[in-house]
């Protein structure tokens, strides 16, 4: 089993719903846990095309144990995207879903599908917020870090 840690965002229809049902389907991943989630907060849209800058984001962000390897958590939150409606037409284009994993306890990779630590997330915010409420600062993201079991 590792940790790890999946950031959640949404600017598309019921927001809020699609970030419950999110961390409801999680829990039910095969061989998986969630044993945190922050609260979802209000984040205003960062490097997104001028046409969708009305659309403000909900962000969270959770720590799961799971015995799934990287790249097949990676295929289940894809699928939970596509099932929450996503269609990926445009690079950072409005999506009722997304879920990024920010870190992979133990794991380093950078393939055309995958990259961990996730190489954005210690710019970023919305992601940053989240994360401190869980007791992970952005130097354990970029350390690939994760506080002690509690
Ligand atoms: N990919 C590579 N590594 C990972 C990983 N660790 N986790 C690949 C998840 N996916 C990973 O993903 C783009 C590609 O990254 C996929 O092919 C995947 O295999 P995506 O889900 O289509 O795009 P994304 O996650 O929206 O973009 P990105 O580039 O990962 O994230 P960014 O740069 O952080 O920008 N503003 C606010 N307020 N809130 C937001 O949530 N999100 C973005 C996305 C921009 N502005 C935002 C927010
Ligand atoms: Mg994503």
């Amino acid at each position: 089993m590792a940790r790890a840690v999946i950031a959640l965002g949404s600017n598309l229809g019921d927001r809020a719903g699609h970030l419950h049902r999110a961390v409801e389907s999680l829990k039910c991943l095969p061989g998986t846990r969630v044993l945190a989630v922050s609260s979802f907060i209000e984040t205003a849209p960062v490097d997104v095309p001028p046409a969708y800058q009305d659309l403000s984001f909900l962000n969270g962000a959770l720590i799961l144990e799971t015995a799934l390897e990287p790249e097949a958590l990676l295929d289940e939150l894809n699928r939970l995207e596509a099932e929450a409606g996503r269609v990926r037409a445009e690079r950072n284009g409005p999506r009722p879903l997304d879920l990024d994993i920010i870190l992979y306890e133990g794991v380093r990779v950078q393939s055309a599908r995958l990259t961990l630590p996730h190489p954005r997330a210690h710019l970023r915010d919305f992601v940053l917020r989240p994360l401190a409420e869980l007791g992970i600062s952005r130097e354990g993201v970029c350390c690939n870090r994760l506080p002690e079991k509690r």
